[in-house]
């Protein structure tokens, strides 16, 4: 069965590099306009300099404990860097690792390409993102509702 993604009373944050804007730019309005469809109670936004900042800002913002998921979104060209291996390779560790560490669902919303023209083909990887903070969300509060019967018997 289809995921329904409904976002009613859940909260986003949105981090989101400044480098690329010309394609982070667009990603950002695509992810607000998929979270605010879905009904999404609030969306903030945070921006950091470039994909490399992106994982600390999730940690942080994770251990504020007010978002039921986070966003993040980047987008690394390799046409555009020497060093798009580290910057996208850091990334993705980065923010896979900061969810697993947190428990706060984490999307990977960084576009790795090898130019701006496939960037710019893959706009839309902003909403998609955001549908799966939708989703990664809504499994995480059914589980704590549901928690552990065995551990009280
Ligand atoms: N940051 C990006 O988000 N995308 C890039 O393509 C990129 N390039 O090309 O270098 C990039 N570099 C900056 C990096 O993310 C850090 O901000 C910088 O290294 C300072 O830590």
């Amino acid at each position: 069965m289809e995921f329904q993604h409904d976002a009613r009373g859940l909260r986003f944050a949105i981090v989101v590099s400044r480098f690329n804007g010309v394609i982070t730019d667009p990603m950002l309005a695509s992810a607000r306009r998929a979270l605010e469809q879905a009904g999404a109670e609030q969306a903030q936004v945070f921006h950091v300099p470039g994909a490399f900042e992106l994982p600390l800002a999730a940690k942080l913002l994770a251990h504020t404990h007010a978002w039921h998921a986070i966003i993040a979104l980047g987008a690394v060209i390799r046409g555009v860097t020497p060093h798009f291996d580290f910057v996208a390779a850091e990334a993705a560790r980065g923010l896979q690792q900061v969810a697993l560490e947190t428990g706060v669902p984490v999307a990977f919303g960084v576009l790795t390409t090898d130019n701006l023209e496939q960037a710019e083909a893959r706009i839309d990887k902003g909403a998609d993102a955001a549908l799966t903070a939708i989703e990664m969300a809504r499994f995480s509060a059914s589980l704590l509702k549901t928690t552990t019967p065995a551990a009280q018997s």
